[in-house]
């Protein structure tokens, strides 16, 4: 199977970019990964319009196929790999995993898109400003959950290995710290991203994407 990751460097598609280290390590698939320059609009190109309409990351091409949509990629992933363990194989189990993703991408993931992309959804700059500060302690309460979440994990939300619902946790922890969470008042968060950053498939994908893990910058 020919598989071809596009990405954005520390965007949601760091996800199935995990998901696909954890595959070649456990199986020996290997994939092909292709930077998308998000900062620099190559998302709206008309060549990658052409593959993903929505001009977004993730987009995952399976023997030239587009296959857009995290939530999609994962499941399409996990049923193709079944070793990797990449979602608990319990069908409860992984129903109740599939629903934390949902929430992660259709509910925490766009508060953020309003901290940072705050023109998508209004154009006075007014506006803006008020969409940014309100989506921050939205994002913050938000944040809070997950951290409630991880407190459940034994050690990760995957259990003994990380899963996918681990690669968006960290990502979502390393947007908080570009909206102002100080790291010091999420510690068990902060302490869960430092062993995850450790798994190998994890360090890997931080690798190639060239991102740090803690994003915090003190005012
Ligand atoms: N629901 C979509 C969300 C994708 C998304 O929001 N991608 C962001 C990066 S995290 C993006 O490509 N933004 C660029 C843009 O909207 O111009 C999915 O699951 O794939």
């Amino acid at each position: 199977m020919k598989l071809e990751l596009y990405f954005g460097p520390g965007a949601c598609s760091f996800v199935p970019h995990f998901g696909l280290e954890k595959i070649k390590a456990a199986t020996g698939q290997d994939f092909e990964a292709r930077t998308v320059k998000l900062h620099k609009g190559e998302q709206r190109a008309p060549e990658y319009l052409a593959l993903n309409p929505n001009g977004q990351v993730p987009l995952l091409v399976v023997d030239g196929q587009p296959l857009t949509q995290i939530v999609a990629i994962c499941d399409f992933l996990d049923r193709s790999f079944p070793k990797a363990g990449l979602l608990p194989t319990d069908a409860w189990a992984r129903s109740k995993a599939l629903s934390d993703l949902a929430w992660f991408n259709n509910t925490v993931h766009p508060t953020f898109t309003h901290f940072f992309m705050p023109f998508k959804f209004a154009d006075d700059e007014a506006s803006q400003a008020s969409m940014k500060g309100k989506s921050v302690s939205q994002y913050r309460k938000l944040i809070e959950r997950i951290q409630d979440m991880v407190k459940g994990g034994t050690p990760f939300l995957g259990g003994a290995e990380p899963n996918l619902l681990d690669a968006y946790a960290l990502t979502l922890y390393r947007w908080g710290g570009m909206t102002g969470i100080d790291p010091a008042s999420i510690p068990v968060l902060r302490d869960y991203v430092d062993q995850l950053a450790k798994h190998p498939a994890i360090a890997a994908a931080l690798e190639r994407e060239r991102i740090p893990l803690h994003t915090y910058k003190p005012a």
